[in-house]
């Protein structure tokens, strides 16, 4: 469990790590972008003009995407939930625990003291069926009333847009999760926000990799006196 301060500036040289890594770690990273513990300074994911007590007149640093961060660390499993979504978090939840690697999940966090509705344009009951996007692979990327939109890949500005799903329905993106190129332009996706698993590409865990690489080196050792006394040791007169 982490947050987004913890996990992506106080830690985040250790989740670039186990990212790159493949351990076999469930990531929870709650993002309310803010230092809620410490009485909310901004965080690496606070948006540009976050007023608090560290930035009184506002920030003026980029933040940080977690899912980019993720993919450019090498990450296998990158997820994201809504904090209040039971249905959404609980079969994302399922799903990060069957990968074997690290699971890294980003679950969208209202911190009702120091960052109150920061997320609330859609995660609000009222403008969530037009500010979601539900993705499940091999199903068409549709979202809106009836599932009347749908999401194309524009491909001469390579950019993500919108369609009347009706129209074109032969146009609206099939999610493919294993599509490493599509999962970043849909972190970056604003109207709608991309929730579900955005990108799972298997890999040998660190444990697999590890005990399959040593461990006929390992049968060498015959007892921990042989291991201390190995050839690394030597007598001082
Ligand atoms: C190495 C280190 N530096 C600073 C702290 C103090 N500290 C504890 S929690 C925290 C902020 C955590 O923010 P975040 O991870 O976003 O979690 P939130 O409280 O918002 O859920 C800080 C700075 C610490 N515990 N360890
Ligand atoms: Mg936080």
């Amino acid at each position: 469990m982490t947050g987004d301060g913890d996990g992506l500036s106080i830690g985040g040289n250790h989740l670039m790590h186990a990212l790159r890594r493949n351990i076999g770690l469930k990531i929870l990273l709650f993002n309310n972008e803010i230092y809620g513990l410490t009485k909310g300074q901004y965080s690496p994911t606070s948006r540009v003009g976050t007023v608090t007590p560290s930035s009184p007149r506002g920030s003026v640093d980029t933040p940080l995407s977690p899912g980019q961060f993720a993919l450019g660390a090498g990450a296998r499993f990158f997820a994201r939930g809504i904090d209040t979504d039971k249905v959404g978090m609980s079969d994302v939840l399922k799903q990060a625990h069957a990968f074997r690697g690290t699971s890294l999940i980003e679950i969208f966090q209202n911190c009702i003291v120091y960052n109150e509705d920061v997320f609330a344009d859609f995660t609000e009951r009222k403008n969530a069926a037009n500010t979601q996007l539900h993705l499940q692979h091999g199903k068409p990327m549709l979202f809106g009333e009836h599932s009347g939109k749908g999401i194309r890949l524009n491909t001469k500005s390579l950019t993500l847009e919108v369609i009347d799903a009706s129209a074109a329905p032969g146009e609206v993106l099939v999610h493919d999760e294993a599509n490493a190129t599509i999962a970043r332009l849909l972190i970056d996706l604003h109207v709608p926000v991309a929730l579900g698993v955005l990108y799972r590409q298997p890999a040998m865990s660190y444990e697999d990799a590890f005990y399959a690489h040593h461990v006929s080196r390992m049968q060498r050792t015959k007892t921990i006196a042989d291991f201390i006394k190995g050839p690394n040791s030597w007598t001082v007169d």
